[in-house]
């Protein structure tokens, strides 16, 4: 059971549901950090199948461990339930002087429904940005692109990357756009990703009590500026979302899904 002071609150999830991410500086310690950088250099991480129960997984391990730190757990059990499973890890390797990064891709999506999976992205050790930091896109979680469909694209106006000290934790929806950068340092980088699937219904998994917090609809109609005039269009994507999370199929930002439903022909 996860303590309810570890579970993530409304204004987080609503952050979650516009940004497509949540980040968490520098929460692992730093013995259990170099235990897991040591874990990723030696490649000793026991794989399971894809729909194992992630529960009871890597028991003995230093990532076992880190997955199982209240805070991650409870950023686990407010997105896809306190017992999810294990779809797939890797541990990303970025060579020293490597000065290619890779292309702007989303991560294996053939699953358009509302309900998400998500990936933890965990950075053992500091990460300058010379090292690169993952490249993340805030908002584009919902344009469900097929994996490197947006290779071509160099640079977007809002993109972050995930510059970090040892011990930071992200944790993504699934369909955010992202990609490795160059490592310029002549150490070489490690991060380790984490996908899981929801075991139970995304709804109000989270800590609910500011969920009529007067923020949140300012939360959701965020502008990441990189669409143009097309933000409307990800609001409306960010409701689909929220009611799907809440439950209140009446939610709304600024009549945005008030518009669309209004069919006065069907009155009748
Ligand atoms: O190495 C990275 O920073 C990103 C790797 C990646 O594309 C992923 O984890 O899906
Ligand atoms: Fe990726």
């Amino acid at each position: 059971m996860v303590a309810r002071e570890n579970l993530l609150d409304s204004k987080q999830m609503a952050q979650f549901v516009a940004d497509g991410y949540l980040r968490f500086d520098e929460i692992v310690p730093d013995e259990l950090n170099k235990a897991a950088y040591k874990q990723m250099e030696a490649g000793d991480i026991e794989r399971p199948g894809a729909g194992t129960k992630l529960g009871g997984m890597w028991e003995d391990s230093a990532l076992g461990q880190v997955i199982r730190l209240p805070q991650i757990q409870g950023a686990m059990a407010s997105l896809v339930g306190a017992d999810p499973l294990y779809d797939h890890h890797a541990v990303h390797i970025v060579p020293p002087s490597q000065k290619h990064g890779q292309v702007w891709h989303a991560d294996a999506i053939i699953d358009l429904r509302l309900d998400f999976d998500i990936q933890f992205f965990y950075f053992c050790h500091d990460t300058p940005r010379e090292m690169g930091g993952t490249m993340i896109l805030p908002g584009s979680q919902y344009r469900r692109v097929s994996e490197s469909d947006i290779g071509r694209y160099q640079n977007f106006l809002g993109q972050i990357p995930m510059v970090c000290k040892a011990g930071t934790v992200m944790v993504c929806h699934h369909g955010i756009w992202h990609c490795a950068q160059p490592n310029l340092t002549e150490d070489t980088r490690y991060m380790f990703k984490l996908r899981l699937n929801p075991t139970e219904k995304q709804e109000q998994l989270w800590n609910t009590d500011d969920i009529d917090a007067p923020e949140i609809g300012g939360l959701l109609g965020k502008n990441h500026e990189w669409y143009g005039n097309e933000s409307r269009i990800e609001v409306v994507n960010r409701i689909r979302q929220w009611r799907h999370l809440t439950g209140n199929e009446k939610f709304d930002v600024s009549y945005w899904m008030g518009r669309l439903e209004n069919a006065p022909s069907d009155a009748a």
